[in-house]
């Protein structure tokens, strides 16, 4: 038996990366599920092999739309949100990234990328909302320098998240020469990229740190988050939470609410209030639908 670490899953399929070398695996039975990222016992099968056993995760992030979830990586231990000057991003998914990275208890950084173009001002300023709770921001150029990004990666399994066109896959390869990852242009007529990766895929840095380049999101669904877990998902609720009037306090009308009041003294942001109260009805309304 050998230990490896998945670095490419393509449905029943896989490369895991052993001491022997990188080798392509097929899985044992039909009910393992196994993930880029996933620590996993490799039994050899001439020059390729079996994955017997997958090792206890330390996470597990979801990608998920309107129709179903996809696991995108296990083990990650820091969620990079990758946005750009152009195309143009949704604070909103960004948003959402770094909640469903939270409840995991999943730290997060915000790459701002493409800062040679001249939008990368007002992109900058866009992302304040965040960087003011104190989400660190590593503002670079793909293209040109990403060596203020590493001393961010190192001892840590990132996981590079983002919409298309965004330049994760170019950050790779700036990153790891020899990677080869395919990147393409984005659409200026659309202002968004072209869904050019489809795999995730797991690049070691070194022993203790590697980085994950994923396809691009369209959305990102919080579903499986329930109101509790969706406010503390909200860093900066959390000294509030609790001391509401009403113990099932739904933070929309009910008087002596602790978080509309921190939200009206300044507090706390009300665009994030708003983002709350947003998703809590798109769950509520999810939940009378099923
Ligand atoms: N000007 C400029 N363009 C960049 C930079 N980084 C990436 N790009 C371009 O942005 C486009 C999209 O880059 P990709 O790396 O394919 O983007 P991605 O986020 O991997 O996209 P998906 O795989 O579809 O999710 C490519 O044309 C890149 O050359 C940068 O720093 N500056
Ligand atoms: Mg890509
Ligand atoms: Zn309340």
């Amino acid at each position: 038996m050998l230990a490896g670490r998945v670095v490419a899953a393509f449905s029943r399929r896989f490369i895991v990366a052993t001491a022997e070398g990188d080798l392509r695996c097929q899985v044992k039975g039909r009910h393992l599920q196994v993930v880029c990222g996933d620590r996993v016992e490799v039994r050899r099968d001439g020059a390729d092999g079996i994955i017997e056993a997958v090792c206890t995760r330390s996470s597990l992030l979801y990608r998920s739309d309107a129709f179903k979830s996809k696991a995108i990586a296990a083990n990650v231990t820091q969620l990079a949100v990758v946005v750009a000057a152009r195309p143009s991003f949704s604070m909103e998914l960004v948003q959402r990234c770094i909640l469903a990275a939270e409840d995991q208890g999943i730290a997060s950084l915000l790459i701002l990328n493409k800062a040679d173009l001249p939008e990368i001002a007002a992109a900058r300023e866009r992302l304040g909302l965040l960087t003011r709770l104190g989400y660190p921001l590593v503002t670079l150029s793909a293209t040109r320098d990403v060596a203020p990004l590493r001393p961010a990666l190192h001892g840590h399994t990132t996981l590079l998240i983002g919409q298309s066109g965004m330049g994760k896959s170019t950050l790779v390869n700036a990153l790891f020469p020899g990677a080869d990852a395919v990147t393409a242009e984005y659409s200026e007529a659309l202002d968004s990229g072209r869904h050019t990766t489809t795999h995730s895929r797991l690049y070691r840095l070194d022993a203790d740190s590697a980085v994950i380049d994923s396809p691009g999101l369209q959305e990102f669904a919080l579903q499986h988050l329930d109101a509790d877990a969706l406010a503390r998902a909200f860093v900066e609720f959390r000294p509030f939470l609790g001391q509401c009037r009403f113990r099932d306090c739904r933070h929309e009308a009910e008087p002596g609410c602790r978080l509309r009041e921190a939200a009206a003294a300044g507090e706390i942001d009300p665009a994030r209030l708003q983002l709350f109260q947003t998703l809590r009805r798109l769950q509520q309304n999810a939940a009378q639908r099923l």
